[in-house]
């Protein structure tokens, strides 16, 4: 048995809903908390919900919540002994886990070894191949020169990727489709992979058209035991940024399921994984499920894996981080019905998805049962337009996927964030689609329906038109109307929803 090293104080090096997700699961389990924020985050609500906190004078990222020196000045002034990095900023940073640690405090994730191994895309894809983990077919390791390139062009076949080994989440990439483009590509890609990532290294790919984007979560003791709390599928997505997430997949049966989750199990294993991660695959068909690269760290979407489950991520996060051994065994892990998140973002869907930062002035939180809400919004909250758009997560639950859906379109109708558009609606449009209501969506389904999109808001907005003008014409008729009918607005709440009626003056 391994000693435990109860952790008493967490400083939380995020903001926003995963800080207060990360707040609600240390109080929980006992531990106190430490919130950091920037100048523009005075009034979070993870800094009301933390025991401490600790200011970080500024506003950008690079001043406050990316700011390595000033992070490691808060955690010895706050004397924490963990640190947990939520997601974004430092979360994926080696670095910074060496810096916590230097500063005599836990970091709440994987090793910066691991870290290290996975970031680096073409050393996790040789150690995946090496544990027969199948990857997509491309060079097995950094591109010599253009013309080593052309050479795995013959061999691969158009269309190519190429990506930066130090790249990730769709940044420092790039398709080819000809040889005549392959010099150019090449050049910009590594141009790319420099300026970005400070490392010139690329390798190919075959570039998988249309695939599907399906990543196996997995939980891992610092003992070497693991689990997997089977897939998400990611695949509704507009610009690498994730819109819709579900768990399970309906792109997979039972055998597949099983299959990709032994292969995630193997792939964290391999590289010496603890804490939850993720292990992204890319799919060109159910029985052709490649190993993209992994993420080591707790994701958005790992809400829906913890629904399916009924596994606490956070809470086991904090307790293998303590040294605690795992106390399930995978076949302790049951799937249970399915869950969908809808990612609610201060974004206006009918602009290109234009960053909508402002003051909320009023929230209506959908309820009920198989509802949850992870959100640090609350009425008279401004969002400060420096960081992630991103504002709610609205989480369903049902026994089946036809139920869940149906559960995300009555509490999308309930859902209510007044003072800045996001993208709610939107979401409301993709539960009409029916390629997504057949589960029949890859990731280029919203960027392919754009027009059906379209269609949509303007549908929605004369919808919202027509009932306006039906009411002026109401009111102008008969003055006397004017507070017997109308509709259930009032001047916080978005648009038209609900007409109401006078029964009195019907009887
Ligand atoms: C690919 C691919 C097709 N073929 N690799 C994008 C994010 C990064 N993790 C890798 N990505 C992709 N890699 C090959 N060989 C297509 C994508 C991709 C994608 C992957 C997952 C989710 C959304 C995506 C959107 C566009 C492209």
């Amino acid at each position: 048995m391994t000693a435990t090293k109860p952790i008493k104080k967490i400083l939380i090096a995020n903001r926003g809903e995963i800080a207060v997700r990360v707040i609600r699961a240390a109080k929980e389990l006992g531990i106190q908390t430490v919130a950091v924020f920037s100048d523009a985050d005075q009034f979070s609500l993870h800094v009301k919900l933390a025991d401490f906190a600790v200011r970080l004078p500024g506003n950008t990222s690079a001043e406050t919540y990316l700011n390595v020196p000033v992070l490691v000045k808060a955690i010895k002034e706050s004397q924490a002994d963990a640190v947990h990095p939520g997601y974004g900023f430092l979360s994926e940073n080696a670095d910074f886990v060496d810096a916590v640690t230097m500063a005599g405090a836990k970091f709440i994730g994987p090793s910066a070894k691991a870290m290290r191994l996975m970031g680096d895309k073409i050393a996790a894809k040789r150690l995946m191949k090496e544990h027969k983990v199948p990857c997509t077919p491309g060079s097995e390791g950094p591109l010599k020169d253009l013309n080593d390139l052309q050479n795995h062009a013959k061999t691969v076949g158009y269309p190519m990727i190429l990506k930066a080994t130090a790249g990730g989440g769709g940044r420092g990439m790039r398709v080819v489709r000809t040889d005549a483009d392959l010099a150019e590509a090449f050049a910009a890609c590594t141009r790319e992979a420099i300026s970005y990532f400070g490392n010139p290294a690329v390798f190919c790919e075959k570039y998988i058209e249309n695939p599907r984007h399906i990543e196996v979560q997995v939980l891992f003791d610092e003992q070497g035991n693991g689990v997997h709390l089977f897939e998400r599928d990611c695949s509704v997505q507009r610009r690498h940024q994730k819109l819709i997430e579900e768990a399970p997949s309906s792109y997979l049966s039972h055998d597949q399921r099983m299959e990709i989750g032994r292969r995630a199990v193997t792939a964290a294993k391999a590289a010496g994984y603890a804490s939850a991660g993720t292990i992204e695959f890319i799919c060109e068909s159910p029985d052709h499920v490649y190993f993209m690269e992994m993420n080591t760290r707790i994701q958005v979407e790992h809400t829906v894996s913890e629904e399916i489950t009924n596994i606490d991520l956070v809470k086991w996060q904090i307790r293998v981080a303590q040294g605690e051994v795992l106390s399930m065994k995978q076949e302790d892990i049951k799937l249970r019905g399915w869950a969908i998140e809808a990612r609610i973002n201060a974004e206006d869907p009918a602009k290109g998805f234009l960053p909508s930062p402002g003051v909320v002035s009023s929230v209506r939180f959908p309820s009920g049962p198989g509802i949850r809400i992870e959100s640090h919004l609350y009425p008279g909250y401004e969002i400060p337009q420096y960081y992630d758009s991103m504002v709610a997560k609205l989480i369903v639950w049902g026994e089946d996927r036809k139920t869940a859906m149906a559960r995300l379109n009555r509490a999308l109708g309930e859902f209510e964030i007044a003072g800045v558009p996001t993208t709610a609606k939107f979401h409301e449009a993709v539960l009409r689609h029916p390629i997504f209501i057949d589960g029949k969506m890859t990731t280029s389904f919203v960027e392919k329906e754009a027009d059906f999109f379209k269609q949509e808001f303007l549908k929605v907005q004369s919808e919202d038109v027509d009932v306006a003008a039906l009411l002026a014409a109401v009111f102008a008729a008969d003055d006397q109307n004017l507070s017997q009918s109308g509709t259930l607005a009032n001047s916080d709440s978005v648009g038209l929803r609900s007409r109401w009626f006078d029964s009195a003056r019907h009887v």
